[in-house]
Order: structure tokens, then sequence, then C-alpha cells
């Protein structure tokens, strides 16, 4: 680390307190990374990773302000300069936080010149400052990702551009990206297709562009494993915005995209919060979709705002979707063998300080933790287990186990409802007690966390 200068004055090394000794201020009151609970240390459930794109690009802007983030390398107005300061406070701030991981974007990192060997040049004198603080740091890469959706030479699509030299320019910009994802050795690979939808059907060949997207996913996995990137490969699915509707709609559409191009045993998936949310699901049912899919690959996190309808990346602070976020991933054994937590998010327009970096990552962590609390505690407990085997214990013998072992047909199920009368089926059915459950639910979170 560059130990002359010092970006975050006045922070020291963010250390685990404890909810009884902390009310505010910067520390962690969940988060304990060594400690083991369910079987392994929190740091290792969790994978923390820190966005370069919202912690040291965002302005903070919104549709109608100008950007208001005070920021510790303000001063640099050559963006090479910049660019390598951002770095120095990068890995300072990593090291403060406490993380092992960041994701970043090409873009993220360095200024575009006018032409590809040019932006690459500008890339690689960034990447290189980056590999030496890793050395040094020991701090790794959990996604590296390519933004093709900013530039307006984006603005019909990236890979799903109507016109050829977008997709060339794609191929050659992913290429180097995935040079770069093998010098760094990024663990996962992140596909986000921001311009990868349409804005009208009118004039779109939607089954063309989508067979453009999955020939330039088979290019890109071929040439990882061409140049020995062994990446997992993951594509992040959202509904709309920046385009009115997104191919990878959610888990689901993503999924089935996957299944009909083959590529689903090369490509999994990173969910996110607020997506979830755009496409009218919550987290959970993502994740949950995923998992049992067995395509769970890694997950942004963050929230979205019920009065907002749009992708506000605020940092995870609601303590029931995160609970059932992590309760996910209890029930998964992990994110994902490679997979994480990457706060993709940022602090509102109003929290424009430099430590509000920090307290903005310390509550999401927090609230990832105590998530991960309870959902251990409830394994343990094997509440929800024990519940959900109840609920379909019927399919464990009599009418139930010929359903499961395939010995029932249309015939014999009829020959054995036919003559059932009402009062039998009703007595069939059992209350399921949902608001007992959700009590109990609301009795682990705060039994859990007052401990
Ligand atoms: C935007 C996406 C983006 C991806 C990476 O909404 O979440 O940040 O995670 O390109
Ligand atoms: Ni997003
Ligand atoms: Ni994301």
């Amino acid at each position: 680390m560059d130990t002359k200068t010092s970006y975050w004055k006045g922070i020291d090394k963010i250390q685990y307190v404890g909810h009884q000794d902390k009310k505010s201020g910067l520390g962690f009151q969940y988060y304990n990374p060594e400690e083991v609970i369910g079987g392994k240390k929190m740091k290792d459930w969790l994978r923390f990773a820190v966005a370069y794109w919202h912690t040291f690009d965002q302005r903070l802007v919104d549709p109608f302000g100008d950007g208001t983030a005070q920021r510790p390398y303000d001063k640099y107005t050559d963006p090479m300069d910049l660019a390598l300061a951002k770095v120095d406070a990068a890995f300072e701030f990593y090291d403060k936080l406490g993380v092992d991981y960041l994701c970043f974007h090409d873009r993220d990192l360095a200024p575009e010149g006018d032409t590809l060997r040019e932006t690459n040049k500008n890339l690689d004198k960034v990447v290189d400052k980056i590999v030496e603080y890793q050395k040094t740091s020991g701090m790794k890469v959990l996604w590296n990702t390519s933004n093709m959706f900013t530039n307006p030479r984006f603005v019909e699509g990236a890979a799903t551009s109507p016109y050829a030299d977008i997709f060339a320019y794609c191929a050659a910009q992913l290429k180097h990206s995935l040079e770069i994802g093998k010098r760094v050795g990024s663990e996962n690979y992140v596909f986000w297709g921001g311009r990868e939808g349409y804005e009208s059907l009118w004039n779109t060949n939607m089954k063309e562009e989508q067979e453009h997207a999955a020939k330039f996913f088979h290019m890109a996995k071929d040439y990882a494993n061409e140049i020995g990137f062994d990446a997992q490969m993951l594509l992040e699915p959202k509904p709309k915005e920046p385009t009115t509707h997104q191919y990878d709609f959610d888990a689901a559409t993503t999924i089935a995209f996957m299944k009909e191009y083959g590529l689903d045993k090369d490509f999994k998936l990173n969910l996110e919060g607020n997506h979830a949310n755009l496409a009218g699901h919550t987290y959970q049912h993502e994740i949950r979709t995923a998992r049992e899919a067995g395509l769970l690959g890694s997950l942004d996190a963050n929230q979205g705002d019920k009065l907002i309808g749009w992708d506000i990346d605020e940092y995870p602070s609601n303590l029931y979707e995160t609970t059932a976020a992590m309760y996910e991933v209890v029930e998964n054994g992990s994110i994902g063998p490679r997979g994480g937590l990457n706060f993709d998010a940022k602090p509102r327009r109003s929290s424009f300080a430099p430590e509000d970096l920090f307290y903005g990552h310390i509550v999401g962590m927090d609230s990832f933790a105590a998530g991960l609390r309870v959902a251990v505690a409830m394994k343990e407990d094997g509440f929800l287990d024990k519940l959900k085997k109840d609920r379909y214990s019927s399919y464990e013998s009599g009418i139930g186990a010929d359903i499961e072992s395939g010995k029932a047909d249309f015939k014999s199920l009829e020959k054995y409802a036919i003559d059932k009368p009402q009062s039998e089926l009703i007595a069939a059915t059992h209350s399921d007690h949902l608001e007992e459950v959700k009590d109990t639910i609301n009795h682990y979170i705060i039994d859990t966390l007052s401990k």
C-alpha cells in the first residue's frame, strides 16, 4: 500500500464490536469474520466484495441532479492520474473495511481512448497497479465484467446490436476483458446485458438478437478456455432499465434461454435484490429458482424501495430480506462454490461524505451477517425443515408414495378419488398456520440478534 498518502483520513480498521457495545459509529455489530457458525467462518459464508463502480466512481447523480459525492481523490483532474489515485484509495478502503474481494467493469478502472487499442493501453496500466497491490494485500477478485452499455456506440445493443460492427467491437472488448480476468485471477466472470433488450418490438428481430447473444456467450467461453481462464461464467438477470424490456428478464427466463442455447453447462446466475423486485419477485424467489435448478452462482447485494420504481441500488438494511436470502444460501450449503456477496450498492445522494461509503458497507455487511445468524439458528433447530417435512408427508406412503414412484396413473387416481366425499377431502388438508410461522420467524430474528 502507498503509505505516504491516506485517503480515508480519520478512519481506522473497522472492527467487530458486537451489538451490545455498539449503538452507532464505525464498527460491526453482527459481522465477526473469523467466528464459525453453521460449520464455516462467517467470512467464508459471505465472501463480501466491494463494487468499484459504485464505491469509487459513482458521483451520486440522479435523473434530475448532478453528482454530490465528495471523494478524497477529487483534486486529480487528469483522467489517468485520477484512475491511478483511485487504485491507492481503493486498496486502502478494502484494508480498512476488512473485505477480501473486489469486483469491477473494465471501464470503471481507466478512461477510454479513441480506439480500443488506446483504451486497452490505459486499462492495462491500471491493471498492472492492481496486480501489484494484490501481491501485497492478498485481495482477490470475485468477478470482473465488461461495460457495454455506457458509451453511445452501444445505444441499440451490444452483442444484440443490429449493427455487425458493434458486435465485432464487443467481441474485441470482451477478449481483452477476459485476458484481464485471467491476470487478476477472477473467480467468476459476469455478463450483465445493460443494452441487451429492446425499446420496441416493431423494429426488432427478437429471435435473431437472442441468437447473437447466445453466440457471443459461446465465443466468450471458448476464448476463456483457450487462454486457460477458468472463471465461472455468470449471467445477471434484470427485467428492464435501461431498455424497456431486457432479454435476461429474471432467473426463470434466463435459465430457459441458457437451456435453449446450450449454455447451462458453463454458465450460472448472478442475482441481485433490486433486479428481483423490478421483475415482480422477491430476492428469495430468484435465489430459490436458481438454486433448485443447480444454477446459483453469486449474489449482488442491494435492495430496492417499494416507493421508487427504478434500480436504486440501496445498501441492504432490511433484516427480513437478508434473512430470507441467507436462508436460501444456508439451504444451498454456500452461495455457490465461487459465489460471494458483491455490494452493487451506493449511498443515497444526500450521504455524500467519504465516510458514508464505510457506513454503507457496514450496514450491508451487518445486515447479511445478521441474516446468516438467523438462518443458521433456524436451520440448527430444524424449524422450517420439520414444518416442510410435515406439510408434504402425505407423499411418503399410500397414494402419495404411488404418485412419487410413478406407480400411479390417471386411471388408478380416478379410482382412488372418485367416490371420496367432500368431508374426507377437506380433512386431508390442514391449516398451515402461516401467521404463526411468521411470528416464529420474527422470534428467531429478535432472539438470535439479541444474544
Ligand atoms: C446494473 C447491474 C450492474 C451489474 C454489472 O443494474 O446490476 O451493476 O451488476 O454490470
Ligand atoms: Ni443493478
Ligand atoms: Ni448488479
